[in-house]
């Protein structure tokens, strides 16, 4: 029986999927929520997530596998809370487990653990990858081998508070007319453990060339960036928060500038949105959560998947969850 569009599993409340393909399997990367019943604020303090586990389909209508926990946040040195939406990459014989979490001193900081399996366990590298910032890492491995980390996101996930590199508490996201705040890109070095260079804005255009503007809620960037390469074409996929779409923007160079395309999922219930697109034999997927499983509760959410259809154009028919 298919398993589209059911939650994967149902005995932990899982998040933010990041799913790859490693030796024919899909493996997917959740956050691991907790079954607490925390209050909402747009902080996202009722996030206070502290492990990964991870999950597999040896095909699409296999039963789900839980692998067990991967990493746990008592075996990362510095961090001090909240291990948000992670993702995983594959390079040089090794797997790498990317995720966010507050370092000592509150501010959220990507982190890398690497093992030998795509289910982990995963060792955790002593400090954050330096120069990173923010939340939500999505890795992406181009077919020349070169490796990017898009990550960012807006209120709890602090993005806005970054200003040329300094962390100001107090610094507001940009003003109505104003181009957006946008997920940063950066490549990766070989060791998949460091960063080249200074971390630069993903800049995404409207149809007349002009930057989105940070008032246009229903396609500005807030979190959950993710790339994929269909046809030569990149696509920067993100949440747009508040309007809590899923939406895509194109470029012909995987640091941009991209130029906004539409809509690739309509709300789900919760109030967060996140996913991943992979293909799997020849057929392309999208996994997205929702709260569903815990009937709303935006810190309860369950991962689910779906089949994505492209137009002749290259863009994207809209999925509405909740409609066959
Ligand atoms: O899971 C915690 C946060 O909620 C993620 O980092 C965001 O993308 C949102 O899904």
């Amino acid at each position: 029986m298919s398993q589209q569009r059911r939650p994967l599993v149902k005995h932990i409340f899982t998040a933010d999927p990041s799913a790859h393909v490693f030796d024919g399997k899909i493996y997917i990367y959740p956050s691991h929520d907790l079954a607490e019943d925390l209050e909402h604020n747009d902080n996202g303090d009722e996030y206070q997530m502290t492990d990964y586990h991870i999950l597999s389909l040896d095909s699409l209508d296999a039963e789900c596998k839980d692998n067990g926990e991967a990493l746990h946040m008592r075996d990362v040195k510095w961090v001090s809370k909240q291990m948000w939406a992670p993702d995983a990459a594959y390079k040089n014989g090794k797997y790498y487990l990317f995720f966010p979490a507050r370092d000592k001193e509150g501010l959220f900081r990507i982190g890398v653990a690497v093992g030998d399996k795509p289910e982990g366990p995963f060792k955790a590298e002593d400090d954050y990858i330096q120069g990173t910032c923010t939340i939500d890492p999505a890795v992406f491995v181009d077919d020349d081998g070169r490796a990017y980390m898009y990550y960012g996101g807006l209120w709890g996930g602090q993005l806005e508070k970054w200003q040329n590199g300094v962390y100001e508490p107090d610094a507001q996201e940009p003003a109505a007319g104003q181009p957006a705040a946008c997920s940063f890109v950066a490549e990766l070095n070989d060791d998949m453990k460091s960063i080249k260079g200074e971390p630069m804005k993903v800049v995404i255009l409207d149809e007349n060339g002009k930057p989105i503007t940070a008032d246009d809620e229903d396609r500005r960037f807030f979190e959950a960036s993710w790339m994929h390469k269909y046809n030569d074409t990149y696509y920067f996929s993100y949440s747009t928060g508040t309007t809590h779409y899923i939406v895509y923007a194109t470029s012909k160079s995987p640091t941009g500038p991209f130029t906004y395309r539409g809509r690739i999922l309509e709300p789900v219930v919760g109030w967060t949105t996140h996913h991943s697109i992979v293909e799997y034999q020849g057929k392309w997927y999208l996994f997205y959560h929702d709260s569903e499983l815990s009937n709303g509760k935006n810190n309860q959410r369950c991962v689910k998947f779906t089949e994505i259809k492209y137009n002749e154009d290259g863009t994207i028919q809209t999925i509405k969850p909740y409609e066959e």
